[in-house]
């Protein structure tokens, strides 16, 4: 469906100055006096809140996205001390991930994936400390951690008819779902040609969900909704009232191409898109979707009330949910409006089929219907987080700020500088039902001049932010591993991780717990390894094989005493494995160089660790 272009020459002018503002603002230090006003409550007040004495403990898992690293880092609240990678979509030498059979056939030969939005698995809508889900937005996929042992254990994609899976991985109030929407659109499915000059009626976005088994997380693919080709950015879950319900903003409502800077900005209002994923998930189960790349798609033509578009102030960057799931808020970038909706007003509107217009047989919703509030906060508004006392907090990437403003009043109660343009803020919980408040965490896009100089690619950072008062204040400045997006946090008394395998939950057919088990097989040409890690050494300690054969290692560490890895480092051979306490881990490959190789301990397990070595001998 093709849409007659607004675009006024005067718009673009208007664009473009937005544009140069945003990048004149982008590269302000912060003035000294500015610096100075942050430290009010005191240097030593500030740093005896985030101290964690020697032997105490931080109060906050924090897991933070390492964008395009493909990693989620963890770090301790308030210590901000980093203490834990947690690979998910790149391989990391250090725990070997990506090198063992298992962990390299989830990463399907990819090297890498882009982490924007790690989200905490809920019930009732309150982080129940079970799993940890992460979007790739580089290759449409999700992953699941247990945080159980902090390891990511399933990655599903990529999803078709998905490019640019930005708008995820946000899960529903029971978990039931993790729903997503694309950043790009393109022909679907994948695969399918269109020359761009028809990029408003044969290209498409999707807004979509993946199943998650409620008992072992075991995600799987659910449905999808076919939009306009317009590019969806960040969503967010309803809670309560709004538990069936999702909402995600767009940028470029005008279907334009090339030069989306001045083209995607020609329309006064984008949209954002409200789904009752269960009613879809309804609709399906009532056999209304049709297959396309093999997933179930609903054309919104032909099912009427399961999504409708809602005007937004122009170009937002995502819409937040309150805690009590009564009002949703989105921001504009480009105009410095924050409009508060309002869920019943939304349901209302439907209802009385108060539309004021309609894209590829999506029904607009009037807007004054809907809204309840514009608030003026600051310039550059982004996203927004809620604390305990029901206090929202938008970050303000123009003006390099953080704002706490009353959703239900409209009223900025105080503005805090952060260093330097901000995009992301998290308040513990603060997606959820139950925000813990306390802190928010400043997701900084810029840090020039906040840590040591070590080049042109300077050192990212996150501050942190007390919240306790009336005012906010900040507390630290930490370096934060790149890229920094979103981020979760959850109190730590939440989480149990386990500190051993025990032996008994070990089914692997492979395993091994004696060393007398260890030994080698060979059937034909393939040799089958079973080894045994133990203080001090590799049981067999020598391999003998023949060139060209395929060879798999099947390594059990044995000990069941925390903390005692062993690793396998085989030397010109790529191979490297890391096996926790009771673990076992394989490896298979093709001898394809002859000569005698070294393997040795990658871990330092004991004063013999040096002595941990064997050979491969390949004749
Ligand atoms: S986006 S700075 Cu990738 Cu989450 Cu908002
Ligand atoms: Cu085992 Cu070092």
């Amino acid at each position: 469906m093709k849409r007659t272009s607004t675009t006024s020459p005067w718009l673009w002018v208007a664009a473009a100055g937005v544009v140069a503002v945003l990048v004149i603002f982008a590269c302000r230090p912060a003035p000294e006096g500015e610096r100075r006003a942050v430290m009010t409550g005191g240097a030593v007040a500030a740093a005896e809140t985030t101290y964690v004495p020697p032997g105490d403990l931080d109060k906050y898992y924090l897991f933070y996205s390492g964008g395009h690293s493909g990693q989620i880092y963890v770090a301790g609240i308030p210590s901000m001390r980093h203490i834990s990678t947690i690979p998910v979509f790149s391989p990391y030498p250090a725990t070997g991930y990506g090198f063992d059979d298992e962990t390299r056939e989830m990463l399907g030969g990819l090297a890498w994936g882009d982490v924007h939005h790690p989200t905490l698995s809920r019930t009732g809508a309150v982080y129940d400390g079970r799993w940890l889900f992460a979007n790739d937005n580089a290759h449409s996929r999700i992953a699941r951690i247990s945080l159980r042992d902090f390891k990511t254990k399933q990655i599903i994609g990529p999803i078709p008819n998905l490019s640019g899976n930005h708008g995820s991985a946000f899960a529903t109030s029971d978990t039931e779902m993790l729903l997503y929407a694309s950043r790009f659109s393109v022909p679907i499915p994948i695969g399918t040609y269109a020359p761009i000059d028809d990029y408003a009626t044969e290209f498409n976005g999707v807004v979509g969900a993946v199943n998650v088994d409620p008992e072992t997380g075991e995600m799987s693919l659910g449905f999808q909704i076919l939009t306009p080709p317009f590019n969806w950015d960040l969503g967010s879950t309803g809670r309560g009232p709004s538990k069936d319900w999702a909402l995600w903003t767009c940028y470029n409502s005008e279907r334009a191409t090339g030069e989306l800077e001045k083209t995607a900005s020609a329309n006064d209002r984008d949209y954002a898109i409200a789904v009752n994923w269960r009613a879809a998930a309804q609709a399906v189960a009532d056999g209304k979707a049709t297959q396309v790349g093999g997933v179930d798609v609903l054309d919104p033509k032909d099912v009427p009330g399961i999504a409708y578009l809602i005007p937004v102030a122009k170009s937002p960057h995502g819409v937040d949910f309150t805690p009590d799931g009564t009002r949703f808020v989105t921001s504009g970038k480009l105009e410095a409006i924050t409009t508060v909706y309002s869920f019943d007003k939304m349901l209302a509107a439907i209802q009385a089929e108060d539309f004021s217009g309609e894209e590829d047989g999506l029904k607009v919703l009037d807007y004054d219907s809907v809204m309840e509030r514009e608030v003026q906060i600051g310039l550059g508004p982004l996203h927004t987080q809620y604390d305990d006392q029901g206090m929202a907090y938008t970050s303000l990437f123009i003006d390099s700020a953080i704002a706490k403003w009353n959703p239900e009043t409209g009223e900025v109660l105080d503005t805090v500088p952060v260093a330097y343009n901000i995009g992301h803020l998290m308040v513990p919980g603060g997606d959820s039902a139950k925000p813990w408040g306390q802190y928010v965490i400043a997701l900084n896009k810029l840090s020039h001049g906040r840590h040591l100089n070590v080049g042109p690619s300077q050192p990212e950072s996150s501050q942190l932010i007390d919240i306790t008062g009336e005012k906010m204040r900040l507390l630290y400045d930490a370096f934060t591993e790149p890229e920094p997006h979103y981020a979760q946090a959850i109190p730590a008394d939440m989480l149990h991780p386990i500190e051993v395998y025990s032996k008994e939950e070990n089914h692997d057919p492979w395993a091994i717990w004696d060393v007398t088990e260890a030994g080698v097989t060979r059937s034909g040409n393939r040799v089958d390894v079973k080894m045994a890690a133990v203080r001090s050494s590799f049981w067999p300690n020598r391999i003998e094989v023949k060139k060209g054969d395929e060879v798999a290692i099947h390594i059990t560490n044995i000990e069941q005493t925390t903390d005692e890895l062993h690793g396998l480092g085989i030397s010109d051979y790529n191979i490297n494995l890391v096996v926790d306490p009771g673990e076992t881990k394989h490896v298979t490959f093709t001898a394809k160089n002859s000569g005698v190789f070294a393997y040795y301990c990658t871990n330092f397990c004991s004063a013999l660790h040096q002595e941990m070595q064997g050979y491969l001998l390949v004749e």
